[in-house]
């Protein structure tokens, strides 16, 4: 009896883990919440041309933070970033780039595009270099619908 149950738990914890890992719209509450947590859009490990995620903002003081990370790159790469809010909703994206040692090289807020408009960048990471994007609510309310956010290398 005791096996069957521990068997059927851990099947219950894979079909959990597996709806997570397939379904990132559904993930809000714990999702990118802080620099160490930060969802993966490049590495210099994976060297992926693309990632896309459609989630949401779970409450006003919710962050999403995404990381291209070149610390291991021999090259610098170039890329874009574009993080399309929903309808009338308004979000900030905050660009900070590190370097290897984790010192802030820079920080901006690009807030440049009201309510339904995108904020996007195109920029780069040398090696050594990790650039953390930010995504916040501006002002209130602008949480609880899908936002998304994709990153796309360009060289
Ligand atoms: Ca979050
Ligand atoms: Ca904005």
């Amino acid at each position: 009896m005791r096996k069957l149950r521990n068997l059927t738990a851990s099947v219950a914890l894979a079909a959990g883990l597996m709806l997570f890992s397939t379904s990132p719209a559904s993930a809000a509450i714990g999702w990118g919440d802080s620099f160490e947590t930060a969802e993966v859009m490049y590495s210099s490990v994976a060297q992926n041309s693309s990632y896309s995620a459609t989630v949401r903002l779970d409450s006003m003081s919710d962050n999403d933070f995404y990381v291209v990370d070149n610390t291991n790159g021999t090259s610098e790469i170039t890329y874009s970033v574009i993080a399309t809010p929903p309808a009338n909703f308004d979000i900030v994206m905050g660009v900070i780039k590190m370097n290897a040692s984790g010192a802030i090289l820079s920080i901006q807020m690009d807030n440049w595009n009201g309510p339904g408009y995108a904020e996007a960048i195109s920029w780069n990471a040398k090696p050594g270099e990790k650039v953390y994007f930010r995504i916040m609510d501006n002002g209130i309310n602008n949480y609880n619908e899908p936002y998304t956010i994709t990153f796309k290398r360009t060289s």
